[in-house]
């Protein structure tokens, strides 16, 4: 650096001027649960209701919009929460025997 000369005037002013103090907000991923014609619609709903703490009528609510609709979202994470819920949801669903599938998407 050029001695008594400021430390900006050889980056041409290009100095950040203000600390960025915002934290990053995380990620976040939506869980999807697909239809299916053997899942019983009751277990959808206590998975709902259990897992992604749903009070009973969204949860009833969620369950219709897949079985209608195809798809529905059960709820928005961040990625480790995302992935845990869905782990979870699937054990429970194959040690019970039903074929439920579920996804994450961006959200
Ligand atoms: N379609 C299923 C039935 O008629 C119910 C169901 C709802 C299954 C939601 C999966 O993610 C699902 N028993």
């Amino acid at each position: 650096m050029i001695v008594g000369e400021r430390p900006d005037s050889q980056t041409g002013g290009g100095v950040k001027e203000r600390v960025e103090r915002k934290t990053q907000e995380p990620a976040l991923f939506s869980v999807v649960l697909l239809n299916d014609d053997y899942t019983p619609m009751q277990f959808v709903v206590d998975v709902l209701e259990q897992i992604f703490q749903k009070s009973p009528a969204e949860a009833y609510h969620i369950m219709m919009q897949v079985h209608l609709n195809g798809r529905g979202v059960a709820g928005i994470y961040p990625w480790d929460v995302a992935e845990t819920k869905v782990d979870t949801l699937l054990s429970r669903a194959r040690t019970e025997g039903h074929p439920l599938q579920a996804t994450i998407e961006d959200a």
